[in-house]
């Protein structure tokens, strides 16, 4: 097996297995070079200055959007808007879309699966305008029923949000039949990408998402750089969320005329930087290749999978298949908090997240507080899943339980 561990300075560096890679993937050398490149090369403030330097800025933040629009077969550039990450993108829409096209009477449905980012902004909207918020119920092994779906959206539904993949289930969501009920009541979709941009193709235009989000950092990018894809109509029609600099064309006393898409989302300095780094991190995944990273991640989550459940008192969530958990094990031991969990993994170099994992009303659903969570990525490597089984194998003993 090629030694794709090469490409990460931190992993060629630090002895850590890391094994929380939904939290956050470890970023190559090329993804930092190219964000130090724009500040060494090309720094002036983009889409402001006409001389040199900030034109090549501009070209640099402007060509990473359109390498984002081929990533994700957006029909336009003027569909892809930069925020900060996932949850600024869904903030986005929920204020924007969201208070000034839904009303009373109007039912928004959030899956139970997801993430607080997908959950919370839904929340605010139902509480600000009246709106009923309804929930797409899944089953224990996270998957959602067609029946589910059909009983949830109806007439009344104006919004569904759902995730893409689960970050504590892993599961792949039925989203086209999703998209597809919803589309046939008038309803609008936003898919929570953050959990599949980094392992899979995503191709918008075939999907038909209203709205779909994800984060730069989860996909080998840096921190401080997401996206918002969104119908070309619909963001149109929308208000702005931020106002300010850079997403107006003209200003008076009384008011002022708003940018064209995409700028009338960008208020203020963007993140060229991160932008280019998010190019980077496109041009990386696309030279690596998705197939290549799914083969290598199936395989490893199969061998964890098969490992970690030969543990007697280990239990993991979700789908006893690993097919169908993108990388994601999250899972409990009898009579052990989580914490503890991680404390003696982490006693063995091992780097894994635990808690609610920012899906309390799922692990509610499941009958579960918290959880612990190994994610993996195609870096990883088997020594590294032998280490997590043998490690998880001793936890309840070095907690001084018999077995
Ligand atoms: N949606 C999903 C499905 C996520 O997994 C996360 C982050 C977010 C949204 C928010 O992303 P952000 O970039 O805006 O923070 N998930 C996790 C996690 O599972 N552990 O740490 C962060």
């Amino acid at each position: 097996m090629p030694d794709y561990k090469k490409d990460f300075p931190l992993l060629v560096k630090e002895p850590t297995i890391y094994l929380d890679n939904a939290a956050t993937s470890q970023k190559p050398e090329c993804v930092l070079e190219a964000e130090k490149g724009f500040y060494v090369n090309h720094n002036a403030n983009p889409l402001r200055g006409f001389y040199p330097l900030s034109m090549e800025a501009t070209d640099i933040y402007e060509n990473a959007r359109k390498k984002v629009q081929q990533f994700i077969n957006a029909k336009s550039e003027r569909e892809i808007i930069f925020t900060r990450n996932t949850t600024e993108s869904i903030n986005l829409v929920a204020y924007s879309y969201g208070l000034s096209n839904i009303k009373k009477g109007d039912e928004i449905v959030v899956s139970i699966m997801e993430h607080h980012s997908n959950m919370l902004p839904w929340q605010m909207v139902a509480r600000n305008t009246g709106a009923e918020l309804k929930y797409l119920e899944c089953e224990a092994d996270g998957s959602v029923s067609e029946e589910t779906i059909e009983k949830v959206i109806t007439d009344k539904t104006k919004l569904v949000a759902c995730g893409h993949v689960s970050n504590v289930l892993g599961r792949v969501n039925p989203i086209d039949k999703i998209i597809k009920r919803a589309h046939d009541y008038g309803a609008v979709v936003v898919i929570d990408a953050a959990q599949s941009a980094p392992h899979m193709g995503i191709d918008v235009s075939a999907m038909d998402a209203d709205f779909l989000a994800f984060s730069g950092h989860k996909m080998f990018g840096p921190m401080g750089i997401g996206v918002l894809y969104g119908k070309e109509k619909l963001l149109n029609a929308m208000p702005p969320f931020l106002t300010g600099g850079e997403m107006i064309e003209s200003v008076t006393r009384e008011g002022a005329k708003y940018a064209e898409l995409p700028h009338k989302f960008e208020a203020g300095t963007v993140n060229a930087a991160g932008a280019a780094g998010l190019a980077a991190a496109i041009d990386f995944i696309e030279k690596i290749g998705f197939d290549v990273m799914e083969e290598r991640e199936a395989a490893l989550t199969a061998m964890a999978m098969e490992g970690l459940k030969a543990i007697p008192h280990v239990k993991i969530l979700g789908s006893e298949n690993p097919s169908e958990h993108t990388g994601i094990i999250t899972f409990v031991i009898d009579d052990v908090h989580p914490h503890d969990v991680s404390a003696i993994l982490e006693a063995d170099g091992i780097d894994v997240r635990a808690g609610h994992h920012c899906a309390q009303p799922l692990l509610a659903h499941l009958g579960v507080r918290s959880a612990t969570r190994a994610s993996i990525m195609y870096y990883n490597t088997e020594e590294e899943i032998k280490a997590l089984i043998d490690s998880a194998a001793t936890v309840r003993k070095r907690m001084g339980y018999g077995e």
